[in-house]
């Protein structure tokens, strides 16, 4: 009996000894990723690169500030395999992410829609994550074939393996053709709204809209409770569908969700995540855009222009809307949601789909991880092979400033 009571005693000492051992040691193993990997290199058009240079300069004095190393780098080789190289040899010294601001080069991806009976051509910007698996033009077209129907012979492990080494994200307007539209104001203006939330000059509820339209709407409960980074209060969540006539979620009461501040329904959303079809330069709400022949989009089109126009007021955007972040497609939604009005970044796809599967992003965000390091994480999600969305990674973008997280405001 005794022995039992010294034995007890003896393992608690032990166990509680561990317990304060590990709450030393856990928080430093947590920050571990970030203090080994902490160099950001951001490339800027030559062209360019002298119109911005006190914007760039501010906007590098502040990821320092935020703990990291920067380099800005002048960049005027329109070879993206030239550039890629570069990122190679960066990333052999620490680097963890990759900012392009203006106009840089993008490699070329396709891949066979078997419901069109067409290739799809698409900029994919996953070439520069992926910096240790195979990527070879086998075939000599210019484009890097990832598609199931071309067994997607073009990318693979290689000799280590075909997950993203880094993130790599975009600050560029000039898909956007408008008369009078200026990317070197445009570019000016964003860095000046991207300064103005780091010293806390905007002010955002921590709210997000999950808006879900009628093909996705059945999974209602299963989107939100992968919604992590934002529940109860926190969560306004639009669904709807009747697949014959128009309904609760359509193209106007979205708009005017994110930019009508006198609409009743309009909150000061910091996030937007919504699921609706698109063709890239539009999203087109409700059921009967490609089913039954001709595009319909009984639920209402909300074209670029109406986009630039509205001036969205929400800081992130995460597009499950296909096509919209194709560099390839001139006036693309993603560029404009980035530019027309408070945005600071957007997740979108080049191709068909987007953020699937999407309870990675969703925890990496809760956590307080920045939007470059939950996107990256978001290609490692279990679920995407299994249940076969391998084909759309090859399309996710991160356009604006992927530092950022939801806990500035
Ligand atoms: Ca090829
Ligand atoms: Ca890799
Ligand atoms: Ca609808």
């Amino acid at each position: 009996m005794r022995k039992n009571v010294k034995a007890i005693i003896l393992t608690t000492i032990i166990l509680f000894g561990t317990a304060i051992s590990l709450a030393l040691i856990l928080p430093y193993f947590k920050e571990e990723p970030s203090q080994t990997r902490l160099k950001v290199n951001i490339y800027v058009n030559s062209t360019i690169y002298s119109s911005l240079s006190v914007e760039i300069n501010q906007y590098k004095q502040d990821i320092i500030a935020q703990g990291y190393n920067a380099d800005v780098i002048n960049w005027s080789i329109n070879d993206v395999s030239q550039l890629k190289n570069n990122i190679t040899t960066a990333y052999t010294n620490g680097l963890t992410g990759a900012i392009l601001i203006g106009k840089l080069p993008f490699a070329k991806a396709r891949y066979w829609d078997s419901a069109w009976s067409m290739y799809r051509n698409f900029s994919c910007d996953y070439y520069l994550m992926d910096l240790d698996g195979n990527w070879t033009d086998v075939n000599g077209n210019s484009f890097y074939d990832v598609g199931a129907a071309d067994n997607n012979v073009e990318h693979n492990n290689g000799t280590a393996d075909a997950l993203p080494e880094i993130w790599v994200a975009r600050i560029s307007p000039y898909t956007i053709s408008k008369i009078g539209f200026n990317p070197i104001t445009s570019l000016s203006n964003f860095f000046s709204r991207d300064h103005n939330l780091r010293i806390g000059l905007t002010n955002r509820s921590h709210k997000a809209l999950l808006y879900i339209d009628d093909e996705w709407a059945s999974y209602r409960d299963e989107w939100i409770s992968n919604f992590t980074a934002y529940t109860l209060t926190n969560l306004t969540c639009e669904s709807d569908y009747n697949y014959f006539s128009n309904d609760a979620t359509n193209a106007a009461n979205f708009l005017s969700n994110i930019s009508d501040t006198t609409h009743p329904n309009f909150t000061n959303y910091e996030l937007v995540h919504v699921m609706a079809h698109c063709n890239g330069t539009e999203q087109q709400f409700g059921i009967n855009v490609y089913q039954g022949g001709s595009p319909s989009a009984d639920d209402g089109i909300l074209t670029y222009n109406d986009i630039y126009n509205a001036a969205p007021q929400p800081l992130f955007f995460n597009l499950y809307s296909c096509f919209s972040a194709n560099l390839m497609i001139q006036n693309n939604i993603a560029t404009h949601y980035l530019f027309s009005g408070q945005a600071l970044n957007v997740i979108g796809c080049a191709r068909s789909g987007g953020m699937s599967l999407y309870q990675p992003f969703y925890d990496s965000l809760k956590n307080g991880k920045i939007f470059g390091e939950a996107f990256k994480d978001w290609f490692y999600g279990p679920e995407i092979i299994p249940l076969h969305h391998w084909e759309e990674v090859y399309g996710m973008k991160i356009f604006g400033d992927p530092l950022l997280t939801i806990y500035m405001t």
